[in-house]
């Protein structure tokens, strides 16, 4: 797999409230290929799991019941620069600092329920691709 990726889930929150298709489309005009997407939920244990490294940060259990409480969409996507350029494309963490267009802006509730994951580095983005989808799944 080319190191041009990044992973994104867009979170129960944003599916909820009926944003998959407009993330969607945000994600594609920004220059984003689609090499893995699926609709899943997960269990407390693949969301402890997910966010092992905020285990210490005082919002980690509201953070994991959040994240596995309702469906998400998982995805792998490439580009150039992938892991900076989405990050920039889905702007701060909380909604109120993000910056206009931003998909945070645009569709988050809140700094906890932010709509959309980016990863942050290429060997997190690789982690994080193979923590949700197999070989076969990734194209
Ligand atoms: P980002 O997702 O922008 O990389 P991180 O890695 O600091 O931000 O946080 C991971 C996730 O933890 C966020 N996407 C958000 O859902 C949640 N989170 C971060 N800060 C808070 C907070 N102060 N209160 C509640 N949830 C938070």
């Amino acid at each position: 797999m080319s190191s041009n990726i990044t992973f994104t889930m867009i979170k129960p929150d944003a599916v909820a409230d009926g944003h998959i298709g407009a993330i969607l489309a945000k994600i594609a005009e920004a220059g984003f290929k689609l090499k893995a997407i699926k609709l899943t939920q997960l269990t407390k244990a693949d969301a402890q799991k997910f966010y092992e490294v905020h285990a210490e940060r005082p919002f980690y259990g509201e953070l994991v019941d959040f994240m596995s409480s309702a469906p998400i969409v998982a995805a792998v996507l490439e580009k150039d620069n992938a892991v900076e350029d989405f990050r920039t494309l889905i702007g701060a963490t909380n909604p109120a600092d993000a910056a206009e267009g931003t998909i945070r802006k645009m569709f988050a509730r809140s700094v906890g329920e932010n709509a959309v994951h980016g990863s942050d580095s290429d060997e997190n983005a690789l982690i994080e691709a193979n923590f949700h989808f197999s070989g076969r799944e990734i194209f």
